[in-house]
């Protein structure tokens, strides 16, 4: 029998509110977007996030916009809060196309509060997870990738649930609402050079970007 193969497109299997955009920026609209996160990345450069306790560095760098931004640290783990670890300085406003995208595909009442922007470089990759870090539990994530193709993978609420992968290419959009909100997924890994969107004069070796917008309180 042959090997499943990811999906370039959504076939049955994937959990419900679990929506992909799979082309939502052109490539003028992820050249301006890749504009505003290097304005994002000047006020408010990566950091090393580390898992907490052990102090493990994760294989993405971070950073974030917004009111409030995600970070993680050795000594106080998983957390929002309104500062740059390093600079103290609160983090700079999410970009105006970022509420757009927002506005357009999250479905949600109140405004994002939250952006977090990880940085890809080749050899990196995200392990499942669930984003619970929310008192908001139900508002939706919206997120958006620019730069090289990731092998994307979505399971169940169990960690032990069944996955479905799919490629998400720069320019795609994914929303995790409903049921999908609360469902494991992570990204295995990412197809270094097969986009030419990141320029590696301005972010030398950093070849993905995505994206999460969040609502994090209730309002
Ligand atoms: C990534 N994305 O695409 C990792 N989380 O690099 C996420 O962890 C994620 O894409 C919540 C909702 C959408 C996502
Ligand atoms: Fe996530």
């Amino acid at each position: 029998m042959a090997m499943a193969q990811p999906a370039d497109n959504l076939a049955g299997g994937f959990p419900s509110g679990f929506k992909v955009l799979p082309a939502a920026l052109d490539e003028e609209e992820q050249a301006a977007l890749l504009d505003d996160v290097l304005a994002v990345l000047a006020a408010a450069p990566a950091y090393q996030p580390r898992m907490p306790k052990s102090g493990q560095p994760l294989s993405v760098t971070m950073t974030n916009c917004g009111p409030l931004g995600w970070m993680t640290d050795q000594a106080g783990g998983y957390r929002y809060q309104a500062q740059h670890p390093e600079s103290g300085q609160p983090w700079p406003p999410i970009p105006a196309r970022l509420i757009d995208l927002w506005v357009r595909h999250g479905d949600w009442a109140d405004p994002p509060e939250a952006c977090l922007v990880n940085l890809y470089r080749a050899g990196a990759k995200m392990g499942l997870h669930v984003d619970q870090d929310e008192e908001a539990v139900d508002a939706p994530v919206v997120s958006v990738s620019l730069g090289d193709t990731a092998l994307f993978r979505i399971g169940g609420a169990q960690r032990r649930d069944p996955t479905r992968s799919l490629k998400l290419h720069s320019g795609a959009v994914v929303v995790l609402g409903g049921a999908a909100r609360h469902c494991y997924h992570g990204v295995d890994r990412i197809y270094p050079g097969s986009s030419g969107l990141v320029p590696q004069d301005k972010l030398p070796g950093v070849r993905r970007i995505n994206l999460t917008l969040r609502r994090v309180t209730r309002g």
